[in-house]
This record gives C-alpha cells, structure tokens and sequence, in this order.
C-alpha cells in the first residue's frame, strides 16, 4: 500500500460483479464504463447503463440535461424499455465521464449507489493545473520527486503513468494541464518539443484534458533568430503566430499559453515599453483563430514598487481593465505577495470587473512546510473563495466563476505538487490538497470540512473511526502552520532560496523587498506592516467597504492584523492580551496543535495500513519537531528586537539565535536553478 491508487481505489466486488452497459462508442465513454467497472462496488442489484443524452432511448426519457451544459452529468435511476436502470448521462461524453467518477466517489464515500441521484455542471469553465516542471526532469517548488513528464523519452514512449494521472485529474474534474514551468524555457517551443507535448496530449484527450504550455515571451529572439520580441512589432507577431499554427497542427485542441512576463527576472512587454495588454493580445491573436487562450499572470514581481510590493500587481493591471482581447484571462495568484500561509485575498479580485480573472492557488507547500508537514489546504482555499470583495453580495468566487460579471471565461489554476514519486505527491495528505483543489475548481461553493470528509472515505475507507480523527486533523492543520511559522498576519518570513525554516532576521539581500525584515519590520517599539493611509496606504486598493475595515486596527481581523498594520508590543488584543503575549500564545497552539494531530494519528496505527501509517508517522514527528523550530527561532529573534521577556510559565527557546541563524540547507528540494 503505497499511496500510488490516490482516493480511487478498486472496491472488491461484495455480491459478484455488477450489470455495467454502455450505448454508444467514443474512446471517452468507453473509460466511462471502464471505470466504472473497475471502481463501482456491486453493492446494488440495479444494472448500470452508461449513456450521452442525445442517445435517442435516453432522450425519450425527456431528463432535464440542458442545463448540464458540455461538462455536467447527471446520474438517476429510471425505467429504460420497461427495465430499471441507473442511468450515468450527460450532453457530452466529458459530462458522462464525470458521473462516471461521480458515482464512485458517493459510492466508496458511503452513498447508496441503487437509489443515488447525482447532478452537477462545473461552476468554472477552465480547471487547470501548472506544473512548475522544467525541461531537465526538476520541478521548481517540487517536493515529491522528479517531473512526471519524460522529455526524453518522449514522443515515442508514453509511460502509462500519464494514463494514471489523467485518470486522477478526470476523476476530480481538471481539464487542463499546463506542462512546463511559468520560468519557461524557449526550447519548449521547439518542435521536438511540440512533438512531445502532442504525445502527452494524445494520452489525455479521451480524459477530457487539454495541454497547454508556458511560453517565455523573448522565444521569438532566442529561436525565431528575431532581433526583438516587441509585441508591436509585426514580425514578432507573425512569429507567434506562425508557432501557434504549428502547435495547433500537432495538437488541434491545443489550450493555449501560460506567461509569467516582467517577473523575478522573465522577459516580456515592458522591456519594450509596451504594456501587459499589448502582450497579452499579441499572443491572443495568434492562439484564436484556433480557440485558443492565452493566461497572463498578474504576479509581477519587479522593483517598480519598493515601497510596498504587495501593491504592485494592481497598480500594473487595474489600468488595463477593459484592454485585454476577449481570449485573454489575467492569473492572480490568491494574495498580494506570494502563496503565504494566510493571506488577505488579492486586491485585483472585484476591481478588473472587465477581465475575467483566473485564480492561481498553490497546491504545491512551498511556505507550508513542503513535504512533511501535514497542512491541509481546503481552509485556505475557501477563506479567500468566500471573502468579500465590498462591491455589494460579490465574493473573490463570484468573481472567478464569472457570476459577477457574466464572463464566459472562467479558470482556477493550481500549482501542482505532483512528481514520480510513488504516492505523487510525496506524502498521503499532500494528496487531499491536489483532490480539494480539483472539487473546489469544479464548484468554489463546496465546503472545505466535506471534500476532506470525502478524501478520507476514499482514501482510508469509510470507517468513521478513521475518517473522524482524519478530517480533525485535516481542519486544524493549515491553522497550526500559521500559528507556528507567523501569527497575526505575519508573512514573508521564511529563510531565503529554498523557503524551508524560519529566516525572520534576513536583511541582507540585495533587494530591500527581498528581506523578511521588509515584512514584519519589527522593532524595540513594534511590529507589521503599516498598509493603512499613514503607511503604504495598500488598503486602498480595495473598495471601500472593505478598505474602510482594513484601513483599522480594531476592524481589521486580528488573523491579518500585520499585514495591515504596524503596532506596539504592547497593543492590546481583543482577547485582552497584548500583542507579544497573544503572538507567543500562537507559536505554542501552533506546537501544541501538531502534538495533538501526532495523538490522533498514533491513535489509528491499528486502522490504517502500515505503509502509509508509518511514513505519515515519520512526518508528524518530523513537523512537530520543525514548528519547535520555527516557535523558538522566531521568539530568540523577536526577544532579540524587543527585548521583551516571556510571560510567566513559557517554555524558553532551546538554542539561541545564533544557532537557529547557523542552520543552513544548501541541498533542500525545490530550488530554483
Ligand atoms: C514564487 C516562487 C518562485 C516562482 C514564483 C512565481 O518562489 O519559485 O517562480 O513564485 O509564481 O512563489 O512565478
């Protein structure tokens, strides 16, 4: 038992294997049935029947399917020539596949499946993983292994891995994959290159996936031999267009492109005095005549703004409102500086209402502990799903699955975590962050507790003694990473490079905005980050209903509080602590939060198989021992600028800071290169 069948694990068969029929023949349906022969429990005597809608014996039934548009299903039981069967339809053969998964989700998470009556249409259009994967077999932020994608051995050796992990994307509703790093390489663009991203397509289409690729927007000089990659020049346009109906030769439902530009380094528009927009539109000219899309990241991260960085991407883009072609989605990562443990949601969500807005999650836990630790995202994501933009009843989800504004272009985007490690994702619980991702892509309305509930039926089995610790754990564990890496709001404080362990003393680097000092600025007098009109003046990107709450200490949530403000040891929190006392109050729940996850955990070695006990085991001790780390290196630091004792009956740091500053790991994964 090594964690390689994910949640979809095969249900022996318990009363002899069930009745499974199809009508009609596309290599889609066909996984349709397969699928549900090899996963669906013959728990009931109703015989199966895989159907589209428009199969004339289905649509004389007059079901309501026009509203499960190309992608829904909708799975009920019904009388077909006098016979009882549970239908598994929808308009296209994608939506059938989908309830496919969707009946063997309700059944291994406990559903009845004679009597099941499921329905559902995806709330957002495009449900998209990044892979940060390079040509050279490493993944940047990677921490399960080497890329999945085998560039050499590709086109002619499709390593039936990819099967299996279109199968895994399918079964949770992602229908895209972007392949390669958004630190492109323009050698993705080669045509060897496109030959073996054709291949890679050729294996996900009948799963309902398209590919799509990062492309690095000064490809034009450094393989079209061109002098320029001006977006106003008309032979760089020419250019790309002639590369996307190359692409699309090779690959006819080709996606479309990915582009980080303008960004920690990247090439892009505003070399060239042009804009976002004229780059964007650009490339979007020369993907539409085939479809296609272009995804244009809002994370730029220049020196344009030193003063406060999380203000740059809407000062750069909120101008462009109403300038990007009809094909164009601007990515937004989830907050305004870089996938931390808690953000406020990034101010551009509500005020580019003329763009349709991709949100960029990262699924991959770059600054949650990588690996080992045990975070699960759910809470994260749907904290900024669910936020409030102050524009009326609007929400960051409503704004990304087009209801606000009616936008017919929708897209969640998540940076994989995946790799070839055995369990993908290298680690059990790293997987609930890939699954959650994919449900909360399909619909951002779902509940964070349920999709864990869901995971771990699937995953464990349905046996509640099992399932209930699980999502106990599942629920507290991002809070913990927060409350032991930075409370209050606290973000940016991570080591440099790799971004393993605390690093809240670094102000050397070159760039002020480069240094956690930057971010917590923290002093004998105080602590945060003033965004309010006497600092950076931040909180005015956003409207003003919620501008007017962040612009106050007293209004603003005190799980934000740093990052709006600037404010004495001394303050007083709600909880009638002052701010020192209420922040090392944190760093223990945090530390104390993963002792009681161990507990749990211990709890089930009876239940669980041995495999994926122990080396979850293995990773509890290693997180526990780490949020100590992170505890005591970040209170010998803060002591160190405060000069503040403990409150009475804290446990004092193990080592001084010189220690924890000493500590150094040049070989940690991920890393850049
Ligand atoms: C940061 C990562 C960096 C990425 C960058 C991005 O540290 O490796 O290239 O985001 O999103 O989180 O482009």
């Amino acid at each position: 038992e090594d964690g390689y069948r994910l949640w979809l694990r095969t249900q022996a068969p318990v009363e002899g294997p069930i009745a499974i029929s199809r009508l009609g023949d596309t290599p889609t349906l066909r996984l349709a049935e397969a699928e549900l022969r090899r996963d669906l429990p013959a728990a009931a005597n109703l015989p199966v029947l895989v159907a589209l809608a428009s199969d004339p014996s289905v649509s004389a039934l007059r079901l309501p399917v026009a509203d499960l548009g190309n992608e829904g299903y909708l799975v009920r039981p019904v009388s077909l020539g006098g016979r009882p069967v549970l239908l598994v339809t929808g308009n296209t053969d994608r939506g059938v596949l989908y309830g496919a998964f969707a009946l063997i989700r309700h059944a291994a998470s406990g559903g009845q499946i004679g009597s099941a009556t499921l329905r559902s249409a995806p709330k957002v259009k495009l449900r998209v993983l990044n892979h940060w994967d390079n040509l050279d077999g490493t993944v940047e932020r990677g921490y399960s292994g080497e890329s999945l994608w085998d560039w050499w051995k590709l086109p002619d050796y499709r390593d039936p891995r990819y099967t299996d992990y279109a199968r895994a994307n399918a079964s949770i509703g992602i229908n895209g994959t972007v392949l390669n790093n958004v630190n492109a390489k323009a050698d993705s663009l080669t045509a060897p290159y496109i030959a073996k991203a054709a291949a890679l397509a050729d294996v996900f289409r009948p799963w309902g996936i398209r590919v799509y690729l990062s492309a690095r927007f000064s490809a034009p000089i450094e393989i079209g031999g061109l002098k320029t990659a001006d977006p106003r020049d008309p032979a760089v346009a020419a250019w790309w267009k002639a590369k996307a109906d190359e692409i699309y030769r090779a690959i006819p439902d080709f996606g479309g492109f990915l582009v980080k530009a303008n960004s920690e380094g990247q090439p892009g528009p505003r070399d060239y005095g042009a804009s976002h927009a004229d780059g964007a539109n650009m490339l979007a000219a020369a993907v539409k005549p085939h479809g296609g899309i272009v995804m244009w990241r809002a994370f730029v991260y220049a020196d344009t703004d030193p003063e406060d960085r999380a203000k740059q991407a809407y000062t750069e883009f909120k101008p462009l409102d109403g300038k990007f072609a009809d094909n164009v989605m601007v990515q937004v990562k989830n907050g305004a500086i870089d996938f931390q443990p808690r953000e406020p949601f990034h101010p551009l969500f509500g005020a580019m209402p003329r763009t349709p807005l991709m949100m960029e999650f990262q699924i991959t836990k770059e600054y949650l502990g990588q690996a080992t630790h045990l975070a699960y995202l759910g809470p994260l994501f749907t904290e900024v799903l669910e936020a409030k933009t102050g524009r009326g009843r609007e929400t960051v989800a409503s704004v990304v699955d087009g209801e606000s504004e009616r936008h017919q272009l929708t897209g969640m985007a998540g940076v994989a975590n995946i790799g070839d490690d055995r369990d993908w994702t290298g680690g059990t619980f790293n997987q609930a962050n890939w699954y959650a991702f994919g449900r909360l892509a399909w619909d951002p309305s779902l509940d964070a507790a349920a999709i864990a509930r869901e995971w771990a039926q699937q995953t464990f089995g349905t046996d509640p003694r099992v399932v209930d610790p699980v999502v106990d754990m599942m629920m507290r564990s991002r809070e913990a990473v927060v409350d032991y890496t930075g409370p209050l709001g606290l973000a940016h404080v991570m080591a440099t490079g790799h971004h393993y362990g605390p690093g809240p003393w670094v102000s050397e680097l070159q760039r002020p905005e480069w240094n956690p000092v930057y971010y917590h600025r923290a002093d004998r007098q105080g602590i945060g980050f003033d965004r309010s009109r006497t600092g950076s003046n931040a909180v005015a990107q956003y409207a003003p209903a919620v501008a007017k709450l962040y612009a106050n200490p007293r209004t603003t949530p005190e799980s934000e509080l740093l990052w709006f403000h600037h404010l004495p040891w001394d303050y007083r929190l709600k909880s009638g602590e002052t701010l020192w006392e209420g922040m090392v109050r944190r760093y223990d729940r945090g530390v104390a939060t993963v002792a009681t996850m161990r507990r749990e955990w211990d709890g089930l070695r009876a239940l669980v198989d041995a495999e994926r006990w122990e080396k979850t085991a293995a990773f509890l001790s290693i997180q526990e021992r780490e949020a100590r780390w992170w505890r005591d290196a970040s209170l010998a630091y803060w002591q160190s600028v405060n000069g503040l004792p403990l409150p009475a009956g804290v446990a004092a740091p193990e080592h001084d800071l010189a220690w924890y500053k000493a500590q150094s790991f040049p070989h940690a994964p991920g890393n850049p290169h």
